[in-house]
């Protein structure tokens, strides 16, 4: 049998192909391309041992490609399908996130590579959210939306008997992976002509402009995606300068020198033209682009104090973003910065690596012994997953919501995990492994 293309190189593809699509799709994305681009020549060319850092980790190569995008789904069924089209890529489901606190019906996690092999092949990521038409107020149109949904397939038969090809033989061959990718594009396609009349895109809009925008078109075309950039203050001061319809604020943390967590902003959405099946021509917002830029990723104590944090200032969010963005900085000076702090506090990951320049380790040496005489060294883990504040802010700022919060605290995971067909993987315990597998591994080399 033909040999087999690897999971990550199929993902590679993907994604390259997503950019495409998306940039044709949606110009103004093209760009923020060229902006982000420009933004990280220039931090490149002021900061030489930045340069020389990411050459060394290979990853100047992969500075400017996409690090993730998001889709929204309707039903169980398609959440399932999904499952399982993204696996054939390395992409696993990671983490539950509970949007209904934001007052938006979904709930959602993350499809993305989990090895660090695989995330430093290509960390491309899908934040996938479901519709939770159980908390619309109005049961009739509830209804009404999931007999619309019933009626459409998202995914190609021939992506469908790829995936099964998949599955059966644990992976693609060169030539079936290139039909795959291919295949897997039209689930994600935008498409301009709605499958429901203007009628009952109103009803949907007035119910949650979420609801009209997964219910009304043919699949779950891609909303977003987003490059990394290594100084997002500047990438949004040159949005701003440009005149791009960015978005007020940054999301998450403030600037620090040790970043932290994640940081995003956006472009919000353009209002698209829409053709309804009654021949009604009319618009639709839902499409856009942003930008990240990851820090360390944090244990469950330091995201608490994160958490903490981020709430006393998210009173201030309707003071001027400059105002808004100094009392978070004065907030976040609570926040450890450094990574001797972030470890002796419990409140990072952090990954370990022997040194092989000093040999003096006895095997009685303990952890702190170790890193004192500096044959032990460890580095803080980038941040992989998301933030629901983040993305509430995200969403809110792309979608006309009117509405406050009806739908506080009704996560609920086990459904989700009932309409996946599987557990999502805890990201917590993601990067408590590599923690601890990288001290063994260094350990084993300082004593032999
Ligand atoms: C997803 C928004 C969340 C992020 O980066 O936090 C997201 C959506 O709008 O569908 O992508
Ligand atoms: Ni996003």
């Amino acid at each position: 049998m033909a040999s087999k293309l690897p999971a990550d190189d199929i993902r590679s593809h993907f994604s390259d192909a997503m950019s495409e699509m998306y940039r044709l799709e949606v110009p103004l994305y093209q760009e923020l391309i060229t902006l982000v681009r420009e933004v990280n020549n220039e931090v490149l060319t002021s900061n030489p041992e930045l340069r020389k850092q990411l050459q060394k980790t290979g990853e100047i190569n992969r500075l400017n490609i996409e690090r993730h995008g998001a889709i929204r789904l309707g039903t169980a069924a398609e959440l399932n399908g999904i499952r399982r089209l993204f696996a054939v890529m390395g992409m696993y489901p990671v983490g539950y996130y509970d949007l209904s606190i934001a007052g938006l019906p979904v709930h959602s996690t993350a499809f993305r590579p989990i090895s660090k092999t695989s995330l430093n092949k290509n960390p491309f990521r899908i934040f996938t959210s479901l519709l939770r038409l159980e908390l619309l107020e109005d049961r009739k149109l509830a209804q009404k939306a999931e007999n619309i949904l019933a009626k459409r397939q998202i995914i190609t038969d021939r992506a469908l008997e790829l995936i099964q090809i998949a599955e059966k033989n644990d992976g693609l061959s060169k030539s079936q992976a290139n039909e795959f990718v291919k295949e897997a594009l039209e689930t994600f396609r935008w498409h301009s002509e709605a499958t429901v009349s203007s009628e009952t895109y109103q009803q949907l809009l007035k119910a949650h402009s979420l609801v009209a925008d997964i219910v009304s078109f043919r699949g779950p075309h891609i909303n977003h995606l987003t490059p990394r950039t290594l100084n997002i203050d500047l990438a949004q001061k040159r949005m701003l300068d440009k005149n791009m319809p960015a978005k007020e604020i940054i999301e998450g943390p403030p600037k620090r020198e040790l970043p932290i967590l994640l940081r995003q902003t956006a472009f919000k959405a353009l209002t698209e033209n829409v053709s309804f099946t009654d021949g009604i021509n009319s618009t639709h917002t839902a499409r856009f682009g942003e930008i990240e830029q990851r820090g360390s990723a944090l244990t469950p104590k330091g995201r608490e104090l994160y958490d903490e944090l981020l709430d006393t200032s998210s009173g201030e969010k309707q003071q001027s973003p400059d105002q808004y963005s100094r009392i978070l900085e004065k907030t976040f000076k609570a926040f450890p910065n450094n990574h001797q702090r972030l470890k002796d506090e419990g409140l990072g990951f952090f990954e370990y690596h022997a040194n092989p320049e000093i040999t003096s380790a006895e095997p009685g040496n303990s952890i702190e012994a170790l890193i004192e005489t500096g044959a032990l060294v460890y580095s803080t883990q980038t941040y992989e997953d998301f933030l629901p504040v983040s993305a509430a802010g995200i969403f809110h700022s792309n979608l006309d919501i009117n509405a406050e919060s009806k739908y506080a605290n009704k996560a609920n995971k086990e459904n989700f995990e009932k309409a996946l067909g599987s557990k999502v993987i805890s990201e917590m315990a993601l990067y408590k492994e590599v923690e601890e597998q990288s001290l063994r591994d260094a350990l084993a080399v300082l004593k032999s």
